[in-house]
């Protein structure tokens, strides 16, 4: 299939209702104006105001001070109060974050598609309708589905998650009776999660920098697609100045790979078996924290010949081999278990689990590693060596007059191991050179967001067959999709039946999600929206509303009250919310107000207020039944809980923030949860794969499931990473296909959508900014005849696309790379958004068994000049 831009023109040719929501000056025009008028009768009429609030253009959150004045937001400044806490400075995006809001391709009034036929090329017809008719149709769709069959409705968001809360999704869908939710996890992190889940029983690390001598850095691209507040960025310099040196491993020279001492240019997909030889230098050499993998994981377990651990008669308590009475036992005091070996229990062999990853690695030398992901053997040796030296393991420091586990060097990742067919495998490699340093939460290490907060996450899979959920979460298909599963609803509703859906969804609502444009095989997931009515909910005429029945104006950050979510530190916690600045289009509706009216008219407000105050965890100011709420009356319900403080301190302050004491950020997490006899164990060998993988074997067998490919399901679902992931489907198939593709983020987008008509972001910046290219390495481009500027084809198993190739040095000769963001092609968007390559189209969709994540970077193509 080629997918010319063509098609895409073709489309905004065919524009006819959208000019309908098209925007005209009028009503900024006014507002100067009124502005104008107030200042001429008399000299205090100019009204200055200085919000506090929070930026919502992409997930870091970071807080801003609005300069509004006569209700113009004029300036958006970092809210500078927040740098004592997290938060230093704010990027291009938020700084221009007003030209969203008055954004002239807004849409500002709903409106409903009288064309039945949908497609890129289909004109939606689409007529401006009432508050009042949209929500009377709404209501009368969900009316009968909630009668019939209410697991009919699917909700799907994704920014959306960020503006109001899941929360209020989640307990808006448990009151309206769906189970299926899905948020855009799987497209961005979910793997990585998972595979913490399945180690620690939680989600969510960070580098303790401050105290880091050593960062190897696997593809967190921190320096152009933000994270934590720019608070990671910000560390990382401070902590450059006192000796941190920074290592990134990652294919293409990014901005993150640039400032550091050094760059690894590892082939795609295959850091799994760099990291495990690593791993075989530092087990050979006998630089390991042995007393921390005895006494805080699974190492010592017992694991039989066919992968299950032991267990003593309770059949739950596993054995390990204790060295006093050379038995095996359960972990209890005065036992002393064994870290290596193998041993006979009741005459069946048994190796310790760390045995088994020690023999797993045995031929995955810095030899092999060196053939299969192209980085030299003497580069692995010399980076596993330094790591452990730079560990310092053993040694203790003592902060604020606590002795503490000093282990100063940390691996680190974000979607550049996890955004991939074998995901949480690839981020569990990271979590196990980690173990084996023994820096988990330790000063200068990794530091976990709560281990053991989720002990179910240590349990075999449900591997429900047929799946509840329309995205197959926590099925046969996908055990641990503990996240949901972002794409997968769009594939299902095309043929429940061949899933065993034992109902078939008719209704889609989106809210702050493109998920079509975000994942991969793009063409995939819109054959999807034809099959349903869908109801969207967002800022602009998206791909995705492209596709829409109902199509609902929200208000943006700058409009609305939000409770909001900010992004931790190793060192603080903080609750913020964000309130309205500006509200240029008298927009009347928000995300939160469109779902409380709709469960009025289908007569669950109280179950959905019920519902809110579970999801919110509140415990003394609660969401109160019988009664309305405004978003800003609900916003105040949540922060009253959450705070205990009065609301002008938020008004104020827009957040408060909390420092941690040692206590809690060094010996609350593994100390606590995991260390020494008796505790439940972090696991080097995630001993619940091999048993779910057991027990989905027996349910797709008994129910004669063709569709889950046992062989593949049996590679994932490994205790331990091992060489097969690092062979993703495209690897081991697309055969003629010579080129790696991978994709990443740029600083001046974020993600699809709402930063393509932002003129600051992608004309004032300049050329560079506008569009994105074909990145191809100079020895490659001169095989291929390739200049710079010249359009070229990339090619591969699910189709062509063209762009302007762009020859540099900073990427590996066997690879290419294209950033996503660009060549959105919505009639409803700027011109300029239309320029560049829209990737996703053309790279293949090959989920986690595991989690369900997305791959993004294990495509392979041919380039070629077109
Ligand atoms: N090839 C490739 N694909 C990727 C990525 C990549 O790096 N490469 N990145 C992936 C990642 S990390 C993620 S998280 C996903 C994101 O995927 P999605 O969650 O689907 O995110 P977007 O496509 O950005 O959609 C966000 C939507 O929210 C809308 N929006 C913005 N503000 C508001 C608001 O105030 N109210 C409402 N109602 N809507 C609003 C925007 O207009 C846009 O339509 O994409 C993934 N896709
Ligand atoms: N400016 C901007 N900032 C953002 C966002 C945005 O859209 N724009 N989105 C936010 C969101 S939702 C997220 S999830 C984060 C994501 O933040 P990151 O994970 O840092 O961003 P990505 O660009 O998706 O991927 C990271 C890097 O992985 C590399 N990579 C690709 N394949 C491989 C591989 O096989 N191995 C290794 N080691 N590296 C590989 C890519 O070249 C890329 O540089 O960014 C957040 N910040
Ligand atoms: S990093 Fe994200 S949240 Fe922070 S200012 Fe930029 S766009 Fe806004
Ligand atoms: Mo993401």
């Amino acid at each position: 299939m080629e997918l010319s831009r063509r098609r895409f023109i073709q489309g905004v040719g065919a524009l006819g209702g959208v000019a309908a929501t098209g925007f005209s000056f009028d009503v900024i025009a006014q507002a100067a104006a009124g502005a104008k008028k107030g200042k001429a009768s008399t000299a205090t009429a100019v009204e200055i105001r200085k919000v506090k609030s929070g930026c919502a253009i992409c997930p870091n959150f970071c807080g801003i001070e609005g300069t509004v004045v006569n209700g113009i937001v004029r300036t958006i400044y970092p809210d500078t109060a927040r740098a004592d806490f997290y938060n230093h400075g704010i990027c291009p995006k938020g700084a221009s974050g007003m030209f969203n809001t008055y954004d002239p391709y807004r849409l500002k009034k709903p409106l409903r598609r009288t064309n039945p036929k949908k497609g890129p090329n289909e004109d939606p017809r689409w007529v401006e309708i009432s508050w009042e008719e949209a929500f009377s149709t709404v209501a009368a769709r969900l009316k009968k589905i909630r009668e019939e069959d209410p697991r009919k409705l699917i909700w799907q968001h994704g920014q959306g998650k960020y503006l109001i809360g899941e929360e209020f999704a989640s307990a808006w869908t448990k009151a309206f009776g769906t189970p299926n939710m899905s948020h855009r996890t799987t497209a961005c992190e979910a793997a990585r999660h998972v595979a913490d889940e399945l180690t620690w029983a939680g989600a969510g690390i960070l580098p303790d920098l401050k105290y880091s001598k050593l960062l190897l850095n696997f593809g967190a691209n921190y320096y152009e697609g933000e994270q934590a507040s720019r608070w990671l960025d910000w560390q990382t310099m401070q902590s450059i100045d006192q000796g941190l040196k920074t290592v990134v491993v990652e294919p293409r020279l990014s901005s993150t790979a640039a400032k550091a001492n050094e760059w690894v240019p590892v082939r795609p997909g295959k850091d799994v078996v760099l990291i495990l030889a690593m791993a075989k230098v530092l087990i050979d050499a006998g630089t390991i924290d042995e007393p921390f993998l005895v006494e805080y994981t699974n190492a010592p377990q017992l694991v039989d010949a066919a992968g299950i651990i032991l267990k003593d008669k309770d059949g739950k308590t596993p054995l390990v081999w204790d060295t006093v009475s050379d038995s095996a036992k359960p972990y209890v005091p005065g036992v002393k278990p064994a870290l290596k070996g193998s041993y006979k229990v009741e005459g069946k062999p048994y190796r310790t689990a760390f045995q088994v990853l020690a023999d797993n690695v045995k031929d995955i030398t810095p030899e092999y590693a060196q053939e299969v992901a192209d980085v030299p053997a003497a580069t692995i040796t010399r980076l596993a060596q330094t790591f452990a030296k730079e560990a310092r393991i053993g040694q203790t420091i003592e902060i604020d007059g606590q002795k503490l586990r000093y282990r100063p060097a940390v691996l680190y990742t974000f979607r550049g191991l996890a955004a991939k067919e074998h995901g949480v495998q690839g981020w569990r490699t990271g979590l196990i050179l980690n173990m084996l340093v023994g820096n988990i939460d330790a000063v200068g290490g990794l530091i976990l967001g709560g281990a053991y907060a989720r002990p179910q996450y240590f349990d075999v899979s449900k591997c429900e067959y047929p799946p509840t959920r329309a995205d197959l979460a926590q099925s046969v298909f996908f055990p641990y999709a503990n996240h949901h599963i972002a794409q997968t609803s769009n594939i299902t509703v095309q043929n429940p039946k061949a899933f065993g859906l034992p109902y078939a969804p008719e209704m889609q609502i989106y809210y702050g999600s493109n998920r079509p444009v975000s994942i991969p095989n793009s063409w995939q997931q819109f054959e999807g929206l034809t099959k349903t009515f869908n109801v969207v909910i967002d800022i602009l005429m998206t791909e995705n509303a492209w596709y829409a029945d109902i199509v609902l104006p929200d208000k943006t950050y700058l409009e609305s009250w939000h409770y909001a979510p900010t992004r931790g530190t190793p060192d603080t916690g903080h609750m913020a919310i964000r309130q309205p600045m500006t509200n240029p289009y008298n927009l009347e509706q928000d995300a939160f107000s469109i779902m409380w009216e709709l469960s009025k008219r289908l007569g669950f407000s109280d179950k959905f207020a019920e519902e809110s105050n579970k999801a919110w965890k509140l415990k003394e100011v609660l969401v109160k039944t019988g009664r309305d709420y405004t978003p800003r009356e609900i916003v105040e319900t949540i922060w009253a809980d959450k705070t205990k403080k009065d609301f002008s301190v938020a008004l104020e302050q827009g957040f408060v923030g909390k420092k941690k004491d040692v206590k809690s950020k060094y010996l609350s997490g593994v100390e606590d949860k995991f260390k020494g006899p008796g505790k439940a164990k972090m696991k080097l060998y995630a001993d619940q794969l091999i048993d779910t993988y057991y027990k989905a074997e027996g349910i797709a067998k008994k129910n004669n499931l063709a569709s889950v490919d046992l062989a593949k399901l049996r590679i994932a679902y490994s205790p331990l990473p091992n060489k097969e992931h690092a062979f993703p489907t495209p690897h081991l198939e697309a055969k003629d296909y010579p080129l790696y593709l991978i994709t990443h983020k740029r600083m001046y987008r974020n993600q699809s959508g709402n930063t393509v008509n932002n003129v600051i972001l992608n004309q004032a910046i300049g050329k560079d900014a506008a569009t994105n290219t074909v990145q191809v390495n100079a020895a490659t481009a001169r095989d291929l005849k390739i200049k710079s500027g010249d359009t070229v084809t990339i090619e591969t198993r699910v189709g062509k696309i063209k762009g302007a190739a762009q020859v540099i040095q900073g990427i590996r000769p066997d690879t290419i790379a294209v950033s996503y963001h660009y060549g959105q092609w919505s009639p409803g968007y700027s011109p300029d958004s239309h320029k560049g390559i829209a990737i996703n189209q053309v790279l293949e969709h090959h989920p986690d068994l595991i989690s369900g994540h997305n791959s993004f970077n294990d495509t392979k193509c041919k380039l070629y000049k077109a």
